[in-house]
């Protein structure tokens, strides 16, 4: 008898935790053009990002996508604010294949603009998501670090009591507001805050998976541990 992958459980409970408080869920292209996946996101030209080593190109403009932003980028040409979005799916990257990196993984990003959005509000719906997703005693921070298309940007570490560290869970911050320029929004009246995750990285961290090949290999002695 068959039984839901892992990983569609853990989505599953990463969309519940943020329907809960008021996230819709949106999909978009797995291949789009350079514009949706790099420029519009305030990723410049010589960025790393976009150099053959770390992208899928499929020819010179068209690539698989290295996150999912992309369809906040479609969703918010197409839609006017205010917005509150998740958007799971497949994002690629063009890495070396190891215990913790596989050429594809699965994302969730979110987004949230409106007229008044604060630092402190992303900070306590990504406390709620943490607390839902891994138990209420579970040490979290907040560690500042660097996007190109949020600003400030921030990362959420957990404490992993086996490995006695801290272990980095996803990334976030306050919208950049050439962001929000490029998709016709007018950052003196709009704000926003926006986030994004790996799904293998929490699973494993939840289930205590020690090789992203794992999800990967259709080992029926693995899968059934989750069925
Ligand atoms: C990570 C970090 C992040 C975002 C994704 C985002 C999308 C738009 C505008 C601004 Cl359209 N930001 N997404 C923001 C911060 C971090 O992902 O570590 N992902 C695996």
């Amino acid at each position: 008898i068959g039984s839901l992958h892992i990983l569609e459980q853990t989505l599953n409970e990463v969309k519940t935790i943020f329907k809960s408080i008021g996230f819709s869920v949106a999909y978009g292209p797995e291949v789009d053009d350079d514009y949706h996946n790099f420029s519009a996101l305030n990723i410049p030209e010589h960025h790393p990002a976009r150099d053959m080593q770390d992208t899928f190109f499929i020819n010179d403009k068209i690539v698989l996508r290295t996150h999912t932003s992309n369809v906040q980028i479609h969703l918010m040409e197409n839609k006017e604010p205010p917005i509150k979005y998740i958007v799971p799916g497949r994002v690629f990257r063009n890495e070396a294949i190891g215990y913790k990196s596989y050429c594809l993984f699965h994302q969730v990003e979110g987004i949230y603009i409106n007229k008044k959005v604060s630092f402190s509000q992303l900070k306590g719906c990504l406390q709620f998501f943490v607390k839902q997703m891994f138990g209420p005693k579970k040490k979290m921070r907040f560690r500042p670090s660097y996007f190109p298309f949020t600003e400030p940007s921030a990362e959420v570490d957990m404490w992993d009591e086996k490995r006695n560290e801290w272990m980095e869970i996803l990334g976030c911050g306050m919208v950049d507001p050439a962001v929000l320029s490029n998709v016709g929004y007018n950052p003196e009246i709009w704000h926003g805050y926006a986030f994004g995750m790996g799904i293998e990285r929490i699973a494993m961290l939840k289930y205590n998976i020690n090789d992203i090949r794992l999800f990967y290999n259709g080992d029926i002695r693995f899968l059934e541990q989750f069925s």
